[in-house]
């Protein structure tokens, strides 16, 4: 068993549909849906790792918090920021508006609610083949992610 205890409050953060809500259900529940239903809100997942070696094992209790990407919800984006320790930018690496939507938009929000919180930034890229009558029958995809150190 854990020595130690900690907890932290992460926060997934990105423009709508980018993939935030599925990143969330993947690691927490290991489910994936192709249906888009855009999150209402927030929610608020949990979910606890042990990290480190065996002789100092820590006991890690996520709080994850989703929140909907869609602009113009400043008041609900802004309570999932407050006391963030950490932060997943998601962005989709097809469409570069989401992406720039991260400089312009989310980091400098964390910064002034949060504060210089270590950061992740993840690309999610789609790749989705579609019968003729546009439904989308098979889809894959990676993620990649760079750090961003605070400084
Ligand atoms: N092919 C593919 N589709 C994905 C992937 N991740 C998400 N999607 C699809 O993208 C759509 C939007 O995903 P969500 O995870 O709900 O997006 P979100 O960022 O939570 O969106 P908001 O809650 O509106 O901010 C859904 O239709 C998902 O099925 C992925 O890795 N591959
Ligand atoms: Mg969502």
């Amino acid at each position: 068993m854990a020595s130690e205890s900690m907890k932290a409050k992460i926060v997934l953060l990105g423009d709508g549909g980018v993939g935030k809500t599925s990143l969330i259900r993947r690691f927490v529940v290991d489910q994936y849906s192709d249906e888009y239903i855009t999150t209402i809100g927030t929610k608020v997942s949990k979910r606890s790792l042990s990290l480190g070696h065996p002789a100092a094992e820590v006991e890690m209790a996520m709080q994850i918090w989703d929140v909907l990407g869609q602009k113009g919800y400043s008041g609900v984006q802004e309570t999932a920021m407050k006391g963030a320790q950490g932060v997943l930018m998601v962005y989709d690496a097809t469409a570069e508006e989401s992406r720039r939507s991260l400089e312009d938009y989310w980091m400098p929000a964390v910064w002034r609610l949060a504060g210089r919180v270590p950061m992740v930034i993840a690309g999610t890229r789609r790749t989705s083949s579609r019968t003729g009558s546009g439904q989308k029958t098979t889809s894959t995809s990676s993620v990649r992610s760079t750090r961003v150190r605070p400084s």
